[in-house]
């Protein structure tokens, strides 16, 4: 094994407690992995290269214990981190497991839930970043509906306003060093979820109170779940300097919630997202939320999480290659070439006299048609590079 696939620091890989931990329970069947402790995943990250891990309050914390077990959990885990260099750099809280949230938790139709979920996350949020997280994730998992005929929409939206306002004022108020990144998903585990894309969650932010402290964390399989494609949510977040985290796994469009490891089913869309954010210059933790097939034994997690981080380093490496191919450059400047001849009008924007100029203007339409764009070349070189024949 090469030793240019090798983690590092720096590539700033997480994963969550739930993802390795994950015990293959699903639908149908019962779990078929042991529990494995908070603990243990701490060093089991450390063992296969990760560089951080993150939580849900009750990942680590079990939803009835008391102050002082909260306290020597806390010890134990920080202990964990001490002991094998492992950092917690983004928390988020469950607001799905309890039957409490059933109806949702911030977009509840009972305010008395909707204050619970509040005072929830205020004590997940400290325990995040006493831990150190800077990051604090909102997976709105329950704030959605199956059916629309009980809730107003309208409502839904201005009650997720508010507690997101609300724990934004709550952070102010505690001096905490810590951002918000909001995750959509389009359903499961509701039939429909509010806020479905990133670009609802973008249009959301802009009407928050304090929008610089808000961002997202879009997930590939929840785009690809929605039929979009992950690259380009990911460059409008990136360009609006809402990428605040990520999270990377795999996902067969339009099937049920899958959580693959990265890399492991669309190879094609996984590379042009580590091309994208590679050549951005992306240096937020890079979160693999995924978990291992159902059939595996812990063992198989680990090269499940092995894997992850292997294929993005190994795409990593080809994004390099791509750029550095000279005939691959070429056909780009070829495909974007400019030659200066109508920056009068794409450049400097509108104005009354060089607009007349353009009202004016004769385009040969039929030879402007006539150009054609050399990309099934181009995507083969792509496929030559990615399958390495190139
Ligand atoms: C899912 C989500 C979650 C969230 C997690 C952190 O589909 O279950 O992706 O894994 O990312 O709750 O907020
Ligand atoms: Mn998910
Ligand atoms: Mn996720």
């Amino acid at each position: 094994m090469s030793n240019q696939y090798i983690p590092r620091a720096e590539d700033k890989f997480t994963f969550g407690l739930w993802t390795v931990g994950n015990i293959g329970r699903d639908p149908f069947g019962d779990p078929v992995r042991g529990v494995v402790t908070p603990v243990e995943i701490v060093h089991m990250l450390a063992e296969v290269g990760a560089w951080g891990v993150n939580f849900h309050d009750n990942d680590l914390v079990p939803i009835d214990a008391t102050a002082a077990e909260r306290d020597r959990i806390v010890r134990d885990f920080r202990k964990a981190m001490d002991d094998t260099g492992i950092v917690v750099p983004m928390a988020t809280t469950n607001l799905f497991t309890h039957p409490v949230f059933r109806d949702g938790a911030f977009t509840s139709s009972d305010p008395e839930v909707r204050a619970y979920a509040l005072q929830k996350t205020m004590a997940a949020i400290d325990l995040g970043v006493e831990l150190g997280a800077e990051t604090y994730v909102f997976w709105g998992g329950r704030e959605g509906t199956e059916t629309d005929v009980g809730k107003c929409a309208v409502d839904s939206g201005r009650h997720f306003r508010y507690a997101i306002n609300y724990l934004c004022d709550y952070v102010i108020d505690q001096g905490y060093n810590l951002r918000f990144a909001l995750e959509p998903k389009p359903n499961e585990p509701r039939g429909d979820i509010y806020l479905p894309t990133v670009g609802s969650m973008l249009g959301f932010i802009a009407t928050l109170d304090h929008p610089e402290m808000v961002g997202v964390n879009p997930e590939m399989a929840h785009e690809q779940m929605a039929g979009l494609n992950f690259m380009h949510a990911i460059a409008q977040a990136w360009e609006a300097d809402k990428l605040f985290h990520i999270d990377l796994n795999d996902q067969n469009m339009d099937r049920y919630d899958q959580d693959f490891r990265f890399g492991s089913h669309s190879i094609k869309q996984a590379f042009n997202v580590v091309h994208f954010l590679e050549s951005v210059g992306y240096d937020n933790p890079r979160h693999f939320d995924a978990h291992a097939y159902r059939s595996s034994d812990l063992d198989d997690v680990k090269e499940f999480a092995r894997g992850c981080m292997r294929t993005y380093l190994i795409l990593k490496d080809k994004s390099r290659q791509f750029a550095a191919d000279s005939e691959i450059q070429a056909l780009i400047a070829e495909c974007t070439a400019d030659d200066g001849s109508m920056s009068m009008w794409l450049e400097g924007g509108y104005d009354p006299g060089r607009n007349n100029e353009l009202r004016r203007h004769l385009f040969d339409r039929d030879a402007l048609g006539a150009r054609g764009k050399p990309y099934e070349r181009l995507d083969q070189l792509l496929i030559d590079l990615l399958l390495g024949v190139r």
